[in-house]
């Protein structure tokens, strides 16, 4: 096993793991020519798009994943398909109604409705069909207009460097663990570090998405290293060793708490110093079951790291989908991935025609 000292002399890392963790399926190979290598540019951006374009053509999972919202939202399509103009402020009322409580919240769900009572006096809107449009495309503006860019930006200089921040339990590792895997279906170099370095069974939380999906792993040896050496060690290791891409956890923090958040800052510079125009991206992980909750923590990770896409966790667990709307809305930052599952395969680019159709598709309104 390769020892390395890092600067500080109280913190030993394994430079690489040597075990060699069997990948859980055949991983496709690239074509050679897409293969990264330092200043190409393409395969960064060919990476980022064709993990988006997956979420085209794997609807299903997203499908499921937010059925419970759907099944909440499912009553509009029982007030449209009997909807006449004499009924509009009831049937408005209660659209309303449904949209507070699959958490779209009060601000968003106003603006939604009002649009519509407008349309429908001036004669714009005349069934239900066209009223059930209507409210998809103003659903989808409002993800789209401030948060269009929801594929991974990984610049041009190889390893690109993702963080992934957020507060405990919200499913960063899982989250992490299964970006490993669909980066490294598209045929990328995957290296993990093991940043979150404040409890001692996190590592091994991280090792074991590891071996899942074949990555080499970076993890300090000794307990509460600093979490910035060990970022800092693994984008050297993932320079040297020729990675595309250095996906790097770390510890549950609450937005409340200055001086971990303050960690947060140092690990951004540790990586930078490595190579400079990274981290690439700074993901943060929201827990979707705990709706519009989420908004406070959001504002104050943005405030402090710059955050570039969210990942929003436990959406099948969750019948308050429409919190995507509000966040997105709110804080203008793009959605990057939704999390739908516990298995590897869980984690869905987000793609917002896609998530439009998945929560207010339901059935036909006909009139
Ligand atoms: N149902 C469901 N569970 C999830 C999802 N993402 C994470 N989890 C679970 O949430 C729990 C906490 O996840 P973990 O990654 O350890 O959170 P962390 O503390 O932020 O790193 C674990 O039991 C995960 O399996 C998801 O999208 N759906
Ligand atoms: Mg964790």
């Amino acid at each position: 096993m390769a020892c390395a000292s890092s600067s500080m002399s109280t913190v030993v890392f394994n430079l690489p793991r040597t075990r060699r963790y069997p990948p859980i399926q055949p991983t496709r190979v690239w074509p050679s020519r897409f293969r990264c290598s330092a200043g190409q540019t393409g395969f960064f951006t060919k990476l980022g798009r064709l993990i988006k374009e997956k979420a085209k053509s794997d609807v299903d999972k997203l499908f499921s994943g937010f059925s419970k919202t759907r099944d909440n939202l499912a009553v509009i399509d029982e007030l449209l398909l009997y909807w006449n103009l004499s009924d509009t402020d009831r049937v408005l009322d209660e659209l309303e109604e449904a949209l507070l409580v699959a958490d779209f919240g009060p601000k968003i769900t106003i603006k939604i409705v009002e649009s519509l009572r407008d349309d429908i006096y001036a004669g714009n809107l005349k069934s239900g069909s066209e009223i059930k449009d209507a409210l998809k495309k103003c659903v989808l503006d409002l993800v789209t207009k401030k948060g269009n860019k929801t594929e991974l930006q990984l610049g041009f200089r190889k390893p690109a460097v993702i963080i992934i921040v957020g507060v405990n339990g919200g499913g960063k590792t899982t989250s992490l663990g299964k970006l490993a895997h669909r980066l490294k279906k598209e045929g990328a170099k995957v290296l993990m570090a093991a940043g979150d370095t404040f409890r001692a069974a996190a590592s091994d939380q991280l090792e074991i998405w590891a071996e899942r999906t074949g990555c080499e792993i970076v993890v300090a040896e000794k307990e509460k290293a600093k979490a910035s050496s060990v970022l800092s060690q693994a984008v050297k290791r993932g320079k040297e060793g020729g990675f595309d891409v250095v996906l790097c956890d770390t510890s549950g923090r609450l937005h409340t708490n200055y001086s971990l958040m303050e960690e947060l800052i140092a690990c951004k510079k540790a990586v930078s110093k490595v190579v400079p125009g990274t981290p690439n991206e700074i993901l943060l992980v929201l827990d979707g079951t705990t709706g519009l909750n989420m908004l406070p923590q959001a504002r104050e990770f943005n405030e402090v790291v710059g955050i570039t896409g969210l990942i929003l966790t436990k959406l099948d667990g969750s019948a308050r989908g429409g919190c995507v709307v509000s966040v997105v809305d709110e804080l203008g930052i793009p959605v990057k991935f939704v999390g739908v599952g516990e298995g590897v395969e869980d984690l869905q680019p987000f793609d917002a025609e896609t998530f439009v159709d998945a929560i207010v598709i339901k059935g036909k309104v006909k009139n």
